[in-house]
């Protein structure tokens, strides 16, 4: 079969797609069937000719979730750009000829396009978010389907993010991070009735001491009372306001005190890993961290609803990193998707608008103007931010913000090996950007690459004890910053080491993290539990564990008792 590359290139998929998109896991009248296992998989050349698999290339069987660079030992799976096509066949069990049967994906990256039994069923592009459409009339019921899912992992000036293919093999982009593709997370088939629940809106406040819940739809009956449709909504009652000065949870002040992290991991890439999310979970409870960012990018929804549950508060970002003020539809609408799936999660406490975009130039202004504004139009509920990386002399996006973060790598990027300029730069530009907007401010980035095993004394760049010396002299300045009442928290770069594209500047990939790949911590973990315990303690009355600090001399914390 030839496929058309160009087509598949510009994502001309003419299908609409609903990404209204409630999570049929949690749908208590539909009936499912995974879609998750081994699939045949095939690279497919810019010519639309399928590559032939060679016995030292490639073997042509792809696990689904996952992405495909890191599963096969070829450099033309790793780096290959443009389509690659997945396939597999399914039946649809003689029961569901009366339903409606639908198809859903949790991300593909970066488009794609659905055939079932050879025809176009459904497109989508943007990574990371969900998309669903309705299959009723492709399939076959009491019989053998066949699908095959075509995904393209081209990024141009017009996708988000951006990127440019310089040549039809190689690709470019800016961001730092690997731009991995594929099918990663899960694929479900579910049956609905003609009758069912596209959608619910949950919205939650405090009165005095009583919470309140307002909804918008209720179970659906039909006319002789048969209940047709019913949703389980995990939520939480929580109400958030913000000011000049503070961002609150239910009237307290909140202080964040988390992460950048990053879908990443050995192998599967940013496909869908159970184990991993639950190891990063107990490590993020581990250190006593209130929050993170999704940076930067819309994270699973198996990830959020562990948030919801286990009370982490996100910032939940949309995957603009690093762009220009040129990409309004495709920004919007990214944002649109995210708000549908996201809006009725507790743990989102905040919406992130883009990393680090071009903020600086004059075109920024009216284009986060109409960004911003779109955002307000889909939630009024959560303040909205940017990680910015232009300073608030040269910014024109703050003025649309309720929250400023900024990043700064200070004695990395700048100043190797001197930490005294930490202070003084950190402290001024959180103080130019409180008084040129009068709005809270927090930090979204700061950090060092830090080799796991290497010591230095005195401190050396790339060593533990660098890493443990740069963050010590940041922790310093956000105390300073948070006796002035309105910086609102902190967030290190990174919460793991994770894969980047070959870089000079790179040895294995991004080693920011206070974790390994691996999941092990770094010197530079054990003193940021510390911290984060710590200022649980002094903000949230909680309890530093007794394991904290080796006992040394004299006071401990763990309990008399135990001594
Ligand atoms: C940044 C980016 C992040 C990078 C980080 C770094 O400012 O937001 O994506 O990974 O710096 O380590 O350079």
């Amino acid at each position: 079969m030839k496929i058309s590359f160009l087509a598949a290139l510009s994502s001309i998929f003419l299908v609409k797609v609903d990404c209204g998109i409630l999570d049929p896991r949690h749908a208590k009248r539909r009936e499912q069937i995974s879609l998750d296992g081994l699939w045949k998989f095939s690279l497919i050349d810019y010519d639309g000719a399928k590559k032939s698999v060679q016995a030292s290339d490639y073997i042509d069987i792809m696990a689904v979730p996952s992405s495909y660079n890191d599963i096969s030992a070829s450099e033309n799976v790793r780096d290959h750009v443009g389509v690659v096509q997945y396939q597999r066949s399914f039946v649809i069990p003689s029961t569901w000829g009366s339903k409606r049967i639908w198809l859903r994906f949790g991300s593909v990256c970066y488009s794609a396009g659905v055939y079932i039994n050879g025809e176009l069923a459904l497109s989508h592009e943007i990574g990371h978010l969900p998309f669903v459409g309705e299959i009723t009339s492709f399939v076959k019921a009491g019989d053998v389907n066949q699908i095959e899912v075509l995904v393209n992992n081209t990024l141009t000036n017009d996708t988000i993010p951006q990127g440019d293919v310089e040549i039809l093999t190689k690709q470019n982009y800016n961001f730092d991070f690997f731009n991995y593709a594929g099918i990663d997370r899960p694929v479900l088939l579910y049956t609905t009735e003609d009758t069912y629940i596209n959608d619910i809106t949950v919205q939650t406040a405090i009165k005095d001491t009583s919470g309140i819940i307002s909804y918008d739809v209720v179970d659906i009956f039909d006319t002789d009372g048969n209940l047709l449709d019913r949703y389980e909504l995990q939520f939480g009652v929580r109400e958030l306001s913000w000011d000049s000065t503070s961002f609150k949870i239910n009237g307290k002040p909140v202080y964040l005190r988390g992460f950048g992290r990053h879908e990443d991991s050995d192998i599967r890439g940013k496909g869908l890993d159970l184990p991993l999310i639950l190891r990063d979970y107990s490590l993020i409870k581990w250190i006593g961290a209130n929050s993170y960012r999704t940076s930067h990018y819309p994270y699973a929804e198996e990830i959020m609803d562990l948030a919801d549950s286990l009370g982490i508060m996100i910032i939940d970002e949309t995957p603009a990193v690093d762009t220009g003020a040129d990409l309004l539809r495709n920004h919007k609408q990214s944002i649109t998707e995210l708000i549908s799936r996201d809006k009725n999660r507790p743990s989102v406490v905040m919406w992130s608008a883009a990393n680090e975009p071009s903020t600086g130039d004059e075109a920024s202004e009216d284009y986060y103007r109409e960004v911003i504004a779109h955002l307000k139009t889909l939630d009024t509920t959560r303040p909205v931010t940017i990680a910015n990386n232009v300073g608030p002399s040269a910014d024109h996006s703050g003025q649309f913000l309720d929250i400023l973060s900024f990043n700064q790598y200070n004695s990395w990027y700048n100043n190797e090996g001197d930490f005294d300029v930490i202070f003084t730069k950190v402290l001024t530009e959180a103080e130019e950007w409180h008084y040129k907007y009068n709005k809270p401010v927090m930090i979204t980035e700061y950090g060092a690459d830090t080799l796991e095993g290497y010591h230095s004394l005195p401190s050396f760049i790339w060593s533990e004890e660098y890493q443990n010396e740069l963050m010590s002299r940041n922790f310093e300045v956000f105390d300073r910053l948070r006796a002035k009442g309105w910086f609102v928290g902190e967030m290190i770069w990174n919460f793991a080491d994770f894969k980047t594209r070959q870089d000079f500047k790179r040895v294995g990939g991004n080693k920011k993290g206070i974790f390994t790949r691996q999941r092990q911590p770094k010197q530079s973990a054990h003193l940021m539990r510390r911290r984060y315990w710590s200022l649980a303690a002094e903000l949230d009355n909680a309890t530093i564990p007794a394991d904290a600090d080796n006992y040394i001399i004299g006071s401990s914390s763990r309990t008399k008792k135990e001594l």
